[in-house]
């Protein structure tokens, strides 16, 4: 294609692109570092098209969060709250089941669960949890628990990695969420979450859960305190360890939501950054099968253009939404299936709708089937 590439610097990693050779951490540094954000487009393009054809996935979900107490009280979070704190909640079990099958417009497949690091939650209460919603929604995928979570109830039960996955996993967890990895590099952890799990503690949890064939996703957290290399170099770390396990399903690049946080200072990221990380993480991340543009985090109108810029998936309906919504976000909190249609459809591509794991859903009048 007669593309004209105005950052000469591109040309070499066009060859690559093109001809299908892995992109070196420079590589990715230089694609950052580019203002050439058609050339990033065109490339990224290629790629997702040669993976996923004109198809977007998407899926209806429902995501849970049954407390936001937290004892890790991160800088870059305006979810969790100290337990005193008269704005914070956390609901009975009875209320998490209750709050599983409110706002069902159309026939969930997934829900996505994850909290604060309660003090006074154990890992019994989140088994009895997961029990309930297996007993009253037994069809439903559940995607629960970051790695941060998981390292959380580690320590607090004094329990192997291992062996805590290995108790939710017989208690009903289908697989894990991406979030919580932020940025690999300690200098910025330390700022932006201090008391969270390490990076490298953060991969070790993700290699022992797929390990135990639990499929996860894998997140990075951008547009605060981040340089170029600590990007390039989070997410060559994630293509080694899925070199290893080939346990990443998808991967979404969260923009950083300043407001209401200890980092409020910092502005907010620009649509071009946006765009320039989704189409970086197609190019570096080529043994991840999906890239996901979260229209909650991205704003439906970047979402839909990041259809065109290396991301094959939207996420999904969401229904009810508190993380990015206590960080500021304006967008809704839910979307319509039909909603999501009409975006996919409007940039052209092909919608699918999916479980968790990307079996393609099919529905009827009343019911739904997942197509193995
Ligand atoms: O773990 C917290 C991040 C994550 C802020 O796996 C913030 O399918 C921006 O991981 N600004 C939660 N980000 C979201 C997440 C996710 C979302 C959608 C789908 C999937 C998936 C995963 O959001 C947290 C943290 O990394 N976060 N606070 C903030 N102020």
């Amino acid at each position: 294609m007669n593309v004209h590439f105005e950052d000469r610097r591109l040309l070499p990693i066009r060859e690559k692109v093109e001809s299908g050779v892995r992109l070196s951490y420079e590589d990715a540094l230089t694609l950052y570092r580019t203002n050439d954000v058609l050339a990033l487009g065109y490339m990224a393009n290629l790629v997702r098209e040669r993976m996923h054809g004109n198809v977007t996935y998407f899926n209806v979900n429902r995501h849970i969060n049954p407390t936001d107490v937290c004892v890790a009280n991160c800088r870059l979070c305006a979810f969790g709250k100290q337990k005193r704190d008269p704005n914070s909640y956390t609901m009975s079990l009875e209320q998490v089941w209750e709050t599983a099958g409110k706002g069902w417009s159309e026939q969930i497949t997934e829900f996505h669960i994850v909290g604060g690091l309660h003090p006074e939650l154990n890992l019994d209460w989140f088994c009895q949890m997961l029990r309930g919603l297996k007993e009253r929604y037994p069809q439903i995928h559940l995607k629960a628990f970051t790695m941060v979570e998981i390292g959380y109830f580690a320590r607090r039960e004094k329990m192997s990695i291992r062996d805590v996955l290995i108790r939710l996993r017989d208690a009903g967890m289908d697989s894990l969420p991406g979030g919580g990895a932020e940025v690999f590099s300690e200098r910025v952890r330390r700022i932006i979450c201090d008391h969270k799990l390490s990076g490298d503690e953060w991969l070790e949890t993700a290699r022992t859960a797929h390990e135990l064939g639990l499929h996860s996703n894998c997140t990075m957290l951008y547009g605060h305190l981040e340089n170029e290399e600590d990007r390039a170099d989070h997410l060559v770390k994630l293509r080694a360890l899925q070199d290893e396990t080939h346990g990443f399903v998808t991967f979404i690049p969260l923009a950083f939501h300043p407001d209401n946080t200890a980092l409020s200072h910092i502005a907010k990221t620009t649509g071009f950054d946006d765009l320039k990380n989704i189409a970086v993480a197609r190019l570096v991340l080529d043994n991840i099968p999906h890239i996901k543009a979260y229209w909650v985090m991205l704003s439906p109108r970047i979402a839909q253009i990041a259809l065109r810029f290396g991301a094959n998936d939207i996420d999904g309906t969401v229904v009810e939404e508190k993380i990015y919504h206590d960080a500021g976000s304006t967008v809704s909190q839910s979307m319509k299936r039909t909603e999501l249609l009409r975006l996919i459809r409007l940039a052209g591509r092909e919608p699918v709708e999916r479980d968790t794991l990307y079996r393609p859903v099919q529905r009827t009048e009343s019911a739904f089937t997942v197509l193995v």
